[in-house]
């Protein structure tokens, strides 16, 4: 439920006062999360750019036919940590005479919170499906000119017009993975049940993702309810279990708990299983399971924000990371599963699409849409517990 301040955002919003980006400016500043603000955005009528969905289709069509000028000489990039080969960015940068400038985020709040509050100077960004939904319904993604990928035909059907972006009007797949517990394999048993958590048993040693979605969805399925859900009670017990875990718990960190993992300081963490695979490389004791209970499949994508500086130079780098062979090289070093069937078909160490059995128990983070406002403060609520 939005505070009396957020209320009066959202009047002044309403009565036409102040534009869409004014509200998610302030209301950023009064702390309202960027995916709360994107929800109540998406909620209203006419959403996000302030145009009905079938004039914004028309616009994007029209946007789409516009040819692109030349490549600019300048790419900015905004990525997920440890989430490109080391050779991709330098071999793009050389072969098309591009200076490229790449920052890094943790979560796709973080991704969210900057583009909402304004941010302009990307080209690509790297939004799980949920944020793109996001994206798209504030408007803040880019339309994109399918003529200028020439390489599209390598995406794997599977990953063709999904349910976030109908079309693929505005994303290019990039990795898809899960989530799950990397573990230390010499310290601790497999752990078959996301119960390992709240086990004084390693208290200490543990830590879970530093993401409301990631930690609510993981209690949620605990119960054996879906991680998308909106039922009060399921939520409420969620929010007992997630704290019942915090106490055991060393921290709340995503991708950076690698290096404690690998030191020894943490034995199981709930990650991401590509950097897991990472972590394996320098200690081979890391291993990986899914909780019997069921887990995250979710799929990242390259997207272009509407606001991209320099657009020939954006379509430029999706129609490269789609060749099959720099599509392998990040996949290869990423640990995560690929999206471009011919690049798979060059990988060392292929990710495997999951088994029958492994997809019954996966599923997808969809958008909240209004509900996101009570995820937002039943996290912030297990976070100060
Ligand atoms: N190091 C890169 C990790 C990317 C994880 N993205 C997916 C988040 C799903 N909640």
């Amino acid at each position: 439920m939005p505070d009396r301040r957020a209320e009066t955002l959202l009047r002044a919003m309403a009565a036409g006062s102040i534009g869409r980006r004014e509200f998610a400016r302030r209301a950023l500043a009064i702390g309202v999360s960027a995916t709360t603000i994107a929800g109540w955005l998406a909620a209203c009528r006419p959403v996000g750019d302030g145009l009905a969905p079938a004039a914004r289709a028309a616009r994007d069509a029209a946007e789409a036919l516009e040819p692109l000028g030349p490549i600019e000489h300048r790419l900015a990039i905004y990525n997920w940590s440890d989430y490109v080969a080391p050779d991709t960015i330098p071999n793009f940068a050389r072969e098309f005479g591009v200076r490229v400038t790449y920052d890094v985020y943790e979560s796709n709040e973080e991704l969210l919170a900057k583009l909402l509050a304004g941010a302009r100077g990307y080209d690509v960004v790297f939004p799980s499906s949920y944020a793109l939904s996001v994206l798209v319904a504030t408007g803040l993604a880019g339309s994109l000119h399918r003529a200028y990928l020439t390489n599209w035909g390598n995406v794997a059907p599977l990953f063709l017009n999904p349910g976030f972006d109908p079309g693929n009007a505005h994303s290019v797949p990039w990795q898809w993975g899960i989530t799950g517990l990397a573990y230390r394999s010499d310290k601790v048993e497999t752990p078959e049940s996301w119960g390992v958590l709240q086990s004084r048993r390693y208290a200490g040693k543990m830590t879970q993702l530093d993401d409301g979605r990631d930690v609510i969805g993981s209690w949620l399925r605990y119960r054996g309810h879906s991680l998308n859900s909106r039922d009060q009670i399921e939520l409420a017990a969620a929010k007992n279990d997630a704290i019942s875990a915090k106490r055991n718990l060393r921290a709340y960190l995503s991708a950076p708990v690698k290096g404690q993992l690998i030191s020894g300081d943490v034995w199981i963490a709930q990650l991401w299983n590509g950097d897991a695979t990472q972590a394996r490389v320098e200690q081979p004791a890391i291993q990986y399971a899914i909780p019997r209970e069921g887990s995250t499949i979710w799929a990242d994508n390259v997207v272009m924000p509407r606001s991209a500086p320099h657009p020939r130079a954006a379509h430029e780098f999706m129609n490269y990371i789609l060749r099959p062979e720099v599509g392998a090289a990040i996949s290869d070093f990423t640990g995560y599963g690929t999206p471009n069937a011919k690049a798979l078909a060059r990988m060392e160490h292929p990710v495997p699409y999951p088994t029958p059995d492994q997809l019954r128990r996966l599923e997808y983070q969809i958008d909240l849409g209004r509900e996101t406002a009570e995820w937002d403060q039943l996290w912030t609520e297990i976070k100060s517990a």
